[in-house]
């Protein structure tokens, strides 16, 4: 019999991978989609399939982690073996602006997730993405033993959806995995994060529509990896005889001056020329440096990523361009690239 999973945050960069990664593995997976008043689906467009369509793999269904009971009642009606809680306000600037609704997506959402599991008495696995942003403060490098110290609204949401999510296993013995990653990037990646901003602006720049790129704090040093590498890590975290929590990072170190550098170089353009300083973009207290030490994930569920920073750049930025030249050819362009 073939597993059914259900995927919040379906709509977003890792929802998307995961979704692919699922459909190949032979799941039947739902997708849970927050009513939006313009189409938000562009990630999962070329998997998805029409409501008409018979043995449909790909159903999606409108809730929002704000709405418990529809929890419940979408559960109640899927019955999902796994369920991938992947939904989130998850800009962190933006935190600071929206600091009660991310509190309450973010944070509270996930709880509303594992109690509609006890609620609906469902038999089923959960994962929870948990985030780097968590140790915060705490210096690298950072593992699952590294006390945590968030430093944003967001952090703070997700550290509650963290301990939630352990509480839920001690208390009920659910399975109920953690994963805590570190920052994961792809051609699919929301545009204000600051890699898409910058490798969007080099394409730009080269073609000549956009001259100048204003950024914050060109100092933060982050572990950026391949976001469709680390959508499999999530689900081997939900294969295992017991559930456990996992640090997933590439232990690799960055400035985000040197993600800028590399992004430039790789478009043979001088990033000095081009990237303006704006006050705007710096955040109220900042997470200076994560750097992960992954070893437990690498030991127990053999997951080693492969890309790293400079080959990410490069991959983005090739992304780009050629996005923006297919745009500027007048074709159709798509973000699966
Ligand atoms: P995205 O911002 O790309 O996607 C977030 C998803 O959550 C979107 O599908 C969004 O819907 C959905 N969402 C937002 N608000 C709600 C809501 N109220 N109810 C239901 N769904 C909602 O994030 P990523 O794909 O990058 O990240 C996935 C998860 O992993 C997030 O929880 C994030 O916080 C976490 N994470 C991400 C890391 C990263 O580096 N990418 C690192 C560590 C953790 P819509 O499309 O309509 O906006
Ligand atoms: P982050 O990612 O906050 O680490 O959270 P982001 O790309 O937003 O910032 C990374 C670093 O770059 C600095 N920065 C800028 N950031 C943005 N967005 N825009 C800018 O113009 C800019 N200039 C400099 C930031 O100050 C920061 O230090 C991401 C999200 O995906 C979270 O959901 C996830 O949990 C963490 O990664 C791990």
């Amino acid at each position: 019999m073939s597993k059914t999973a259900l995927i919040t945050g379906v709509t977003g960069q890792d929802g998307s991978y995961l979704a692919e990664l699922l459909l190949e593995k032979g799941y039947t997976v739902h997708g849970l989609v927050r009513r939006s008043s313009s189409f938000n689906s562009e990630r999962i467009d070329h998997i998805y399939e029409e409501p008409q369509e018979p043995g449909r793999h790909l159903i999606l269904h409108h809730a929002d982690l704000a709405d418990g009971v529809a929890l419940v009642n979408l559960l109640r009606d899927i019955q999902p073996d796994e369920v991938y809680n992947l939904g989130a306000q998850s800009h962190v600037r933006v935190s600071f602006d929206a600091p009660l609704y991310t509190g309450d997506v973010t944070g509270l959402g996930s709880i509303r997730l594992l109690e509609a599991i006890r609620a609906s008495g469902v038999d089923t696995r959960i994962y929870q993405a948990s985030s780097s942003e968590m140790f915060g403060a705490a210096p690298p490098p950072q593992n699952e033993k590294t006390p945590f110290h968030p430093r944003s609204p967001y952090g703070c949401a997700k550290v509650f959806a963290y301990w939630a999510t352990v509480n839920y296993r001690e208390a009920y013995g659910l399975y109920a995995a953690n994963g805590i990653l570190f920052n994961h990037e792809s051609p699919r990646r929301g545009e204000t994060f600051v890699t898409r901003k910058i490798t969007r602006a080099v394409a730009r720049i080269k073609a000549g529509l956009q001259d100048r790129l204003y950024l914050g704090n060109l100092d933060a040093v982050r572990d950026w990896g391949y976001a469709p590498e680390y959508v499999e890590a999530m689900w081997r975290m939900l294969q295992c005889d017991e559930p456990d929590d996992y640090v997933v990072a590439t232990g690799r170190a960055a400035t985000v001056r040197d993600f800028l550098q590399e992004a430039f170089n790789h478009a043979g353009l001088d990033w000095a020329e081009h990237v303006r300083f704006d006050p705007k973009y710096e955040r109220p207290s900042e997470v200076d440096a994560l750097i992960g030490d992954a070893s437990k994930a690498e030991e127990q569920l053999g997951f080693k990523p492969l890309v790293g920073w400079q080959e990410l750049a490069q991959i983005m930025v090739d992304a780009d361009i050629s996005a923006l030249d297919a745009e500027l050819a007048g074709a159709t362009v798509r973000i699966d690239r």
